[in-house]
């Protein structure tokens, strides 16, 4: 039923003032809370799941569902790390998804394996959640944002298989897609496509975008306006040892335990590491902290630059976030997972 002005008026005068004052913060409340979310990650330990973990935190995100789609990981374990997050932070409600999708590059499989530890950790394993079968992503995907009354943020952590798939599917759902938030691209730096892994590639791709560039290029295509977290973001922030020893001392939140548990996966492969997916998280959560700029990227499909971003006049206009000062986004973060602040 549609309410007219002058009937909300009215039953705005019925109500008493106390009502009102009481309902007030109630409804701040609502809107606060009526920020839907749907995550779709692709299940890198650590920094897929200290996106979720920093999510988690948020009282103003409303998280309909957890994509898990192939990626840096073994999906299965990935699936279970996701609910097992959920359930620590008891948001077991919230439904996640497996994605049946394919990329087209694997990821080296080291950079895969972490997650099968994560799994075990025993933070993750104090409660046994009873086995189910988690439902297909692009048909719960396509379901969820036909149905949505408001455009319904995407936050992806890893490559656009699913979102593609979903596109494709039933491609009015690009409507119901306020913005997509993509740690993703690499615009005015190098990739990280290395060539002692894929020696046919020139090395200018992201992975993200290189683990299914057809994919990328279908979102591209389409009007889903696109936010890029790119590398170009991401290496301003790397993860300090600093950041691990203030982290190691939240043991007081679950989050936070597990955050830091999770962080010392930074350290597997003796490389630096950086706020990568984490820093996507950060810009959603907080976009407070980041410059926001408009571009024109072209997305290249195939070549030896397959998955390539490629700054270009005329092409594809996308939003790219920047964030301020990297070390109010360690602040924030170690914030949201109960850190006291820390004088600098
Ligand atoms: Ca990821």
């Amino acid at each position: 039923m549609k309410r007219t002005r002058r009937q909300f008026l009215h039953h705005a005068a019925a109500l008493s003032a106390p009502m009102i004052a009481s309902s007030l913060p109630a409804l701040a409340q609502q809107n606060r809370a009526a920020r839907p979310l749907i995550f779709d990650h692709d299940g890198g330990t650590p920094d897929d799941f200290l996106a979720l973990a920093l999510l988690l935190t948020l009282k103003d995100v409303d998280l309909r569902g957890v994509i898990c789609s192939p990626g840096v990981t073994y999906l299965d374990a990935s699936l279970s790390v996701t609910r097992k997050m959920l359930a620590l932070a008891g948001r077991d409600q919230v439904p996640v998804l497996r994605s049946a999708a394919r990329g087209l590059n694997a990821y080296p499989t080291p950079w895969r394996r972490s997650v099968w530890v994560a799994d075990a950790l025993p933070i993750m394993n104090q409660r046994v959640l009873p086995a189910v079968a988690a439902p297909d992503a692009v048909d719960w995907l396509v379901s969820q944002l036909m149905a949505a009354m408001a455009p319904v943020t995407m936050l992806v952590t890893g490559s656009f298989c699913t979102l593609a798939l979903a596109l494709d599917r039933q491609p009015s759902i690009e409507s119901k897609i306020a913005e997509v938030v993509w740690m993703g691209g690499a615009l005015r730096v190098g990739g990280n496509v290395s060539r002692n892994d894929e020696p046919s590639h020139d090395g200018s791709a992201e992975w993200n975008a290189y683990f299914d560039p057809p994919a990328a290029a279908r979102v591209w295509r389409s009007k889903v306006p696109i936010v890029l977290c790119p590398l170009d973001a991401t290496n301003k922030v790397p993860v300090r040892r600093e950041f691990q020893q203030r982290l190691a001392k939240v043991r007081h939140t679950a989050l936070g335990d597990l955050a830091g548990q999770l962080n010392s996966f930074s350290y597997a492969n003796g490389e630096e590491f950086y706020f990568w997916d984490l820093l996507a998280a950060a810009y959603v959560a907080a976009p407070a902290l980041f410059r926001v700029k408009d571009d024109e990227v072209a997305l290249i499909a195939d070549s030896a630059s397959a998955g390539r971003t490629k700054p270009e006049p005329g092409a594809r206009r996308v939003k790219v976030v920047d964030p301020i000062d990297p070390r109010a986004i360690e602040d924030y973060v170690l914030g949201q997972w109960g850190a006291r602040p820390q004088a600098r």
